[in-house]
C-alpha cells in the first residue's frame, strides 16, 4: 500500500489530523490497534476548549456537539467552604468551554472518516516504523492476520503515551522532561443530575475534588487519592460520603447522589519529549506530552498539535517547502510548555501535597484568594482555561 501520510493511532490527534489533511487534499491512512467499538467507548476527557469546538464546526463534524454539548460560561473555585465563580464570558472575551465526552468526539470523527472513504485499519497489530531518516519511510504491520507494508512520505505518531512511535526514535535523540505527582484521581460516572450548572473545582483539607458532568442526568466526579489507591476500599457510599465532605459549603450545599456506573483511578503526571520530530516521523498528542487533567487540556492540546502539523504538511504538498515542517516541533513546544505550566499550576493550586509545610498550605490559600479576588489573576486563569489563542 502507499499513501502520503501514515497516521498511527485513531485517538483525537490521529482522527483530527486525517480530517484536516482531507480538507487540504492530502491522502492518509490510519492504523489503529483496537477495534472501532473500543475506541468509541473509551471513557476519558470531557471538556472542549473554544478552539476545539470551533474546529469541529469548521470540519463539519459539529452537529451532535451543537445538539448535545453543554456550553459553560464559567467554573467555580471552592475553598474554605465558599464558592467563587470565574466568569469566562466576562474575563475571556466572550469565549466559553463545552462539556462533550471525548468518546462522543471520537464517534463523530470516525463516522466522518468512514463516510468519506478515508481508510482506518482497526485491529492493526505489530506496527513497526522503518527508514524514518529517508524521504520514503514505511510502516510494517499485521491486519486481519496478514503481514503488510505501507509506504509513505511522512509518519504521524498519534498513538498516545504507550504507543510505539516515540520508542521508535533511536536512543539519545529525544530529551524527556517529566514530573509525577504524589496523588491520583478516583473518578466516577454516576446516574445523578449534576448538582451545579458548571464545573466545581474544590480545594479541601481532605484533598481535591472536581464536579463535572456528561449530561443533565449524568455526573462525572473526581477526588484526590493515592496514586495506587485500592478501589476495593471504596464502596459507593464511602465515595459519596467523601465527596460530600470535600464539596461542603458554609451554607449547607449538597451533592445529588445516585448509582455509580463506572469508577477508576488515574495517575497524575506531567511529561514532555523534545523534539517532537525525528526525520519523517512527527509526534503529536499524548505520544509527545502528558498533562495532569486538572486543566482539562489533554485532548485539546493533541488537537492543537495536529492543526500545526496539518498546515505544515499541506504547505509541503502545495509548495514543496519544508519550512513549516522544520518549525513543527518548535511551534508546538511553545504552546505545549504554556499548557504544561497552566496544568501544573492548577494542580499545585488545588491539591494537598503529602510533604507540604504549614507555610505551603497558607501560601496555597493565599493563591486561591488572589486568583478569585484579583481581576488580572482571574483573567489569566480564564484565558488559559478556555484555550490560548492558536
Ligand atoms: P490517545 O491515547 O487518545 O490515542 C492514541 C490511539 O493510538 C489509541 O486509539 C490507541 O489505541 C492507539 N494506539 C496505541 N498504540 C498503538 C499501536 N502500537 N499501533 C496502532 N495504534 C496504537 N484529558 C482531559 O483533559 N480530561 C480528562 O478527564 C482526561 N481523562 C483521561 C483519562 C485517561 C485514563 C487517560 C489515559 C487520559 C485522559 N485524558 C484526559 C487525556 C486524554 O484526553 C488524552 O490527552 C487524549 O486522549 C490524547 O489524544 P491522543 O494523543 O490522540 O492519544
Ligand atoms: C471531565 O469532565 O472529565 C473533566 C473536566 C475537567 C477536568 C478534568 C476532567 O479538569
Amino acid at each position: 500500500m502507499r499513501t502520503q501520510v501514515a497516521i498511527i493511532g485513531a485517538g483525537p490527534a490521529g482522527l483530527f489530523l486525517s480530517l484536516l489533511l482531507q480538507r487540504l487534499g492530502v491522502e492518509s491512512v490510519i492504523l489503529e490497534l483496537h477495534n472501532r467499538q473500543y475506541v468509541e467507548e473509551r471513557v476519558r476527557a470531557g471538556l472542549l476548549e473554544h478552539n476545539t469546538v470551533q474546529l469541529m464546526h469548521e470540519l463539519g463534524v459539529g452537529d451532535r456537539l451543537r445538539r448535545q454539548g453543554l456550553e459553560h460560561g464559567g467554573i467555580e473555585i471552592r475553598f474554605n467552604g465558599r464558592g467563587h465563580r470565574i466568569d469566562f464570558r466576562e474575563l475571556a472575551a466572550g469565549k466559553c468551554v463545552t462539556i462533550y465526552a471525548q468518546h462522543e468526539v471520537i464517534k463523530d470523527l470516525v463516522a466522518a472518516q468512514l463516510a468519506s472513504n478515508r481508510p482506518i485499519l482497526f485491529e492493526t497489530t505489530h506496527v513497526a516504523l522503518h527508514t524514518l531518516e529517508s524521504d520514503q519511510p514505511h510502516v510494517t504491520f499485521t491486519h486481519n492476520g496478514v503481514s503488510d507494508r505501507l509506504d509513505c512520505d511522512f509518519i504521524a505518531g498519534c498513538d498516545g503515551f504507550h504507543g510505539i512511535s516515540r520508542s521508535s526514535v533511536p536512543k539519545g535523540i529525544l530529551t524527556t522532561y517529566d514530573r509525577d505527582y504524589p496523588f491520583g484521581w478516583l473518578g466516577i460516572l454516576a446516574q445523578a443530575p449534576p448538582a451545579s450548572p458548571e464545573l466545581v473545582y474544590a480545594h479541601h483539607d481532605r484533598g481535591f475534588a472536581l464536579l463535572s458532568m456528561r449530561s443533565p442526568e449524568i455526573s462525572r466526579l473526581y477526588l484526590q487519592c493515592a496514586p495506587d489507591e485500592n478501589l476495593d476500599l471504596w464502596p459507593d457510599d464511602r465515595i459519596w460520603h467523601e465527596l460530600q465532605k470535600r464539596f461542603a459549603t458554609l451554607d449547607g450545599w449538597q451533592l445529588t447522589e445516585g448509582p455509580i456506573l463506572q469508577k477508576g483511578v488515574t495517575g497524575m503526571r506531567s511529561f514532555v519529549v523534545e523534539p517532537m520530530q525525528f526525520g519523517r516521523l512527527f509526534l503529536a498528542g499524548d505520544a509527545a506530552h502528558i498533562v495532569p487533567p486538572t486543566g482539562a487540556k489533554g485532548l485539546n492540546l493533541a488537537v492543537a498539535d495536529v492543526r500545526v502539523l496539518a498546515e505544515a504538511l499541506g504547505s509541503f504538498y502545495a509548495t514543496g517547502s519544508s519550512a513549516l515542517l522544520a518549525q513543527y516541533s518548535a511551534t508546538c513546544l511553545r504552546r505545549v510548555w504554556k499548557v504544561q505550566r497552566f496544568s501544573w499550576w492548577m494542580t499545585q493550586l488545588l491539591h494537598r501535597f503529602p510533604d507540604e509545610s504549614p507555610f505551603d498550605h497558607r501560601r496555597q490559600l493565599a493563591d486561591l484568594d488572589y486568583v478569585t479576588s484579583s481581576r488580572p489573576a482571574s483573567e489569566s486563569l480564564a484565558e488559559n482555561y478556555v484555550g490560548l489563542p492558536m
